[in-house]
């Protein structure tokens, strides 16, 4: 199926008329083409933005909250669909995309349907001097939206839906590697009423589409997830254009695991937060730490949990991991199992690839544990992003935590105990934006969801996202 962008409420094929390939990471097979937009395709979009914002910005906020929930309800309709689509394009296992990916891109609408409704700004009374400060929370105007391939449409909406309900208008690129239901909602949004131009979507690579979007002197704020060094390589380029930007970028999450813990649910959430989306989440607890009194019971648990998890087609009902994103990242991630080899790491399971019959072109890995000696192995310490996971044992709470913070990412971390002084104390040191204690990844849209050090700048997420994607400005008014 080819694709086209969407311009001004209508679909479009680039203007210089190139494409790239669209692959399906289940068979390796090619099934469509897609854009690759240029500098003229986001010149066309920002314009089309530009003109829709003056009436877009001033519509009321009922009416704006009203378009978001009907998109909200037509994905919901549509989720079958955008399932399958996503699972296509992406490799992932259609249970998960129909019981996450699309379930949570709905929600991200409707929340900021609603939320902008609850959104309100201060005001300061200068008592005794007769002044009154209020603060207006006022749209940006036209913004940039830039999201990566492995939680395609709902990282997409939790981008596009706080700038719209903010009234902003859009310009938006989905990864190149996973455009579909990217362009599913272009008709889902007609479909809803949302006016034309409010949003647009460039299709394209990186380095042309993306570069252009970020280098547009007038799309004045810049939300992106991604890679690390693609968000510093956006932040130089941004700089000097004093562009807002919300930078989310890679992890390399601790999992803690201490011996007071419930260990069943452990055990279970560990599976998951390991490998769930074939690892490929920025939340994925990829460094775990065991208490070393229970870490041979674990260690023997864990991988006899894993060796049973069932590698396979993504719309097979019964399968755990579905394939890799794509060759190249297949690559990437198999090259890091040979790092670990060589740096000593013992592969306690898995470490290749799987062929699976009928699609024996497709992108599957074993999901696999490495049990390494020191938590300063490059596996250890650089992100792989894939189904990945090292296991080392710890003796103190000063110990695992001195290892935890030991890595220039900062995302976010996992806390198995029930012990609340140890509770308080890690998660008040963890160098993260996030900490879960006994769960992981359940997400309220309220909070502030970002991480520190290389992880990124910014926070998204309810109130945070909103106020992001408005431009405070105080007016004081003296009496
Ligand atoms: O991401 P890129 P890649 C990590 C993960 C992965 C690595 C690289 O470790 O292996 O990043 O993945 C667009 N100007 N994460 O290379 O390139 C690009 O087209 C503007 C973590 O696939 O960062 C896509 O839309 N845009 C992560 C988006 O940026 C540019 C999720 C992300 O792609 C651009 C994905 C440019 N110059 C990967 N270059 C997470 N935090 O969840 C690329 N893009």
């Amino acid at each position: 199926m080819d694709i086209k962008n969407y311009i001004n409420g209508a679909f479009s094929p680039p203007v210089a008329d190139r494409y790239i390939d669209n692959y399906n990471p289940s068979n390796g097979e090619i099934y469509g083409q897609i854009p690759n937009s240029d500098a003229q395709d986001v010149e066309l979009a920002y314009k089309s933005a530009k003109n829709a914002f003056p009436s877009w910005s001033e519509t009321t906020i009922d009416e704006r909250s009203r378009i978001l929930i009907k998109i909200s309800e037509l994905l919901e309709a549509n989720l079958q669909r955008f399932a399958e689509a996503e699972s296509k394009d992406n490799g992932k296992p259609i249970s998960l995309a129909k019981t996450v990916d699309i379930p949570r891109a709905a929600s991200n609408f409707r929340f900021f349907g609603n939320a902008i409704t609850q959104f309100a700004s201060e005001s300061h009374e200068s008592v005794g001097i007769n002044a009154i400060n209020y603060t207006l929370r006022q749209p940006i105007g036209v913004v940039g939206c830039i999201s990566p391939w492995n939680l395609p449409l709902y990282l997409f909406t939790w981008k596009i839906a706080p700038a719209i309900a903010a009234g902003n208008c859009v310009v938006a690129k989905p990864s190149e590697v996973t455009p579909m239901t990217a362009y599913l909602l272009g008709e889902i949004c007609n479909e809803a009423g949302l006016p034309k131009g409010v949003l647009n979507i460039v299709h394209g690579l990186g380095t042309s589409t993306g570069q252009a979007i970020v280098e547009h002197p007038n799309i004045k704020a810049i939300s992106f997830t991604g890679g690390t060094q693609t968000g510093a390589h956006i932040a130089r380029v941004a700089a000097p254009m004093f562009k807002k930007l919300s930078l989310e970028l890679g992890g390399k999450n601790p999992n803690i695991i201490f011996a007071d813990c419930d260990y069943d649910d452990m055990l279970a959430t560990t599976v998951r937060s390991s490998f769930a989306n074939q690892g490929q989440i920025c939340l994925c607890g990829s460094r775990i730490f065991v208490e070393e009194s229970i870490y041979e019971k674990f260690k023997t648990d864990f991988v006899a949990k894993v060796k049973a998890l069932k590698v396979g087609h993504p719309s097979e009902k019964d399968t755990n991991i579905g394939a890799l994103v794509s060759k190249q990242h297949l690559e990437k991630v198999i090259q890091y199992i040979e790092i670990a080899k060589q740096e000593n790491g013992k592969i306690l399971c898995g470490g290749d690839r799987v062929t699976v019959k009928k699609f024996e072109k497709g992108y599957y890995l074993q999901p696999t544990v490495i049990e390494v000696e020191n938590d300063e192995c490059r596996v250890n310490q650089e992100e792989i992003f894939g189904p990945v996971v090292t296991i080392m044992p710890f003796t103190s709470d000063d110990e695992v935590l001195e290892m935890a913070n030991k890595v220039k990412y900062g995302l976010s971390a996992t806390l198995w105990t029930n012990n609340l002084k140890r509770t308080m104390r890690m998660s008040n040191e963890l160098q993260t934006g996030i900490v879960w204690v006994n769960t992981w990844m359940l997400r309220d849209l309220r909070t502030p969801f970002g991480g520190v050090k290389a992880s990124g700048v910014g926070r998204e997420g309810g109130f945070e996202a909103l106020r992001f994607f408005t431009e405070a400005k105080n007016v004081c008014i003296k009496y």
